[in-house]
């Protein structure tokens, strides 16, 4: 077969194994043709020289938020997808959200669609978020949109007065979901918790940033993330509770799973990463604490950091994502938004932090690739697992996406040999439309050399960007695989056949 493009003198990860060195990847229209040693090149194949680096799938961001009305000084897609590839990352499911008034989910899917079309770096997807969930939505519109626009995944919220559903609601979503082999994200934490307490902190004016970790304790994510748990049990429905924080509800996932229930957890890299001294801002300016305001907040101990790790290593996390959901800081309309008459208020900064494009090599700065052995945090195919196969397979686009395998499309990062591309995180390095990135000054092992999106070089670390906007393809998804236990369980202190009593 004469190739288009021949990679060479790579070590190729997948999410199972470190493949022996000296395999090569012959990649033909877009897609990996085959892996072999010695393929046959021509005048026309183009020959990459990886020079002995790794050389892994390209990563899929699951869980990222672009040109979202609730952040008007966020990323765009162009922007934002820009910022993607500069970090490896080739596939993004971004959100089309629900408002509470939209009684239809097309015109919000219209919306979401022509703001994307033509504008992208990298190929992408949506999830729905659901704030409404009417009968109508859940019987006639899910199965449409799940069938012909590919939307096989849900995302709700249990807190914020304009989001979130009851736990009745909740119920109906998981139920609806599960019959359409849909998956549902639940973002857990206690509603009326932290309300009470903002309530409380605002009485006694206590309003600085730093307060936001404040009002929302790791109480509030351990109980809305049983709560979340049970209701999937009920439902018997396959579940993932996104950007998780707390060892105490990491361990409720973990007994779950233990029971085999289909309960998937994802968590982020500031949890991983970032303490909540930082939204103390500097010490001159408390307010700049307000560019780590996310939610669930920043943790205050380096134990919480230790478990998340921990359940990083042990499989506890089916996906990583960057919960890219920035809003500039000095910006009419950004995060000085909390500045009120000169006065701090933080239950007015926009919650969410950039973070697209330093996810992947965050992650891989910690494998052994980068750390010697025994100061690595998780293996090299553990890395390949949360950076991309996983939320390939759960999210419907396996086969496709997510791994380095025949068939597949060539998604790739090829990375620097041994230290040679050790780099300390800096705005002024970043692709995205945001005045700040929260990982200023980490240090990590290594960045993409390159990016390559279906065969082709979108990112030379040498040349910058150099793919071009409107080359990512919107992907339909098919159902998502259950990665985790399994359904058919019978809800705890329930008789098999009481279940059909009432269902
Ligand atoms: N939830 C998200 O998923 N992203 C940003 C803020 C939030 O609450
Ligand atoms: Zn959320
Ligand atoms: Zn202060
Ligand atoms: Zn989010």
């Amino acid at each position: 077969m004469d190739f288009d493009l021949v990679v060479k003198n790579g070590i190729l990860v997948t999410a199972s194994e470190v493949l022996p060195e000296g395999l090569e990847l012959g990649i033909k229209d877009g897609k990996i043709a085959c892996i072999g040693t010695s393929l046959p090149t021509s005048s026309t194949t183009k020959i990459i020289d990886a020079e002995g680096a790794y050389v892994t799938p390209g990563g899929i961001d699951s869980h990222v938020h672009l040109a979202q009305k609730n952040s008007p000084t966020g990323d765009n897609w162009e922007t934002g997808t820009r910022s993607a590839i500069a970090g490896g990352t080739t596939t993004v499911i971004a959100f089309a959200s629900q408002q509470k008034a939209d009684t239809s989910l097309y015109p919000v899917l219209e919306d979401y669609q022509e703001k994307s079309v033509n504008q992208t770096y990298c190929d992408y997807g949506f999830h729905f978020i659901l704030t409404n969930p009417t009968p109508e939505i859940l019987r006639d519109e899910l199965p449409v949109l799940a069938e012909r626009e590919g939307i096989t995944s849900v995302k709700l919220y249990m807190t914020y007065e304009l989001m979130k559903l009851n736990d009745r609601e909740v119920l109906r979503i998981l139920f609806a979901c599960k019959q359409l082999g849909m998956t549902t994200m639940i973002h857990a934490e206690s509603h009326d918790m932290i309300s009470m307490i903002i309530e409380g902190l605002e009485r006694n004016k206590n309003t600085d940033p730093y307060f936001h970790a404040v009002a929302r304790p790791r109480i509030a994510e351990d109980e809305a993330s049983y709560r979340a748990i049970s209701l999937a049990e009920l439902a018997d429905a396959p579940m993932l509770i996104v950007h998780m924080s707390s060892d105490v509800a990491i361990s409720h996932v973990r007994d779950a799973q233990t029971r085999l229930l289909p309960i998937h957890a994802e968590t982020c890299p500031h949890y991983l990463f970032l303490l909540s001294e930082k939204i103390k801002g500097e010490p001159h300016d408390h307010f700049s604490g307000a560019k780590h305001v996310c939610s669930p907040p920043l943790r205050h101990d380096v134990k919480d950091l230790d478990a998340l790790w921990q359940s990083i290593a042990n499989g506890t996390f089916t996906t990583f994502s960057s919960d890219h959901a920035p809003s500039k800081y000095d910006h009419p309309g950004g995060k000085r938004l909390g500045m009120v008459d000169g006065i701090p208020r933080f239950s007015k900064i926009p919650n969410g932090l950039p973070g697209i494009e330093t996810r992947v090599a965050l992650l891989f700065g910690e494998t052994p690739a980068c750390r010697p052995a025994e100061e690595a945090r998780l293996s090299l195919p553990r890395f390949v697992q949360l950076a991309t196969t996983n939320a390939a397979k759960l999210y419907g686009l396996d086969g496709k996406k997510g791994s380095i395998a025949p068939g597949y499309d060539a998604d790739l990062i090829i990375w620097h040999p041994g230290d040679k591309g050790a780099t300390t995180i800096t705005q002024s390095n970043m692709h995205h439309d945001i005045d700040y990135t929260p990982f200023e000054g980490v240090q990590v092992g290594n960045w993409p050399r390159y990016t390559i999106l279906r065969g082709e070089v979108v990112w030379d670390q040498e040349k910058g960007i150099v793919g071009q906007k409107g080359f990512g393809q919107y992907l339909k998804r098919g159902k998502g695989q259950v990665l985790v236990g399994k359904t058919g369980n019978v809800p705890r202190g329930m008789k098999p056949e009481e279940r059909q009593y009432w269902l």
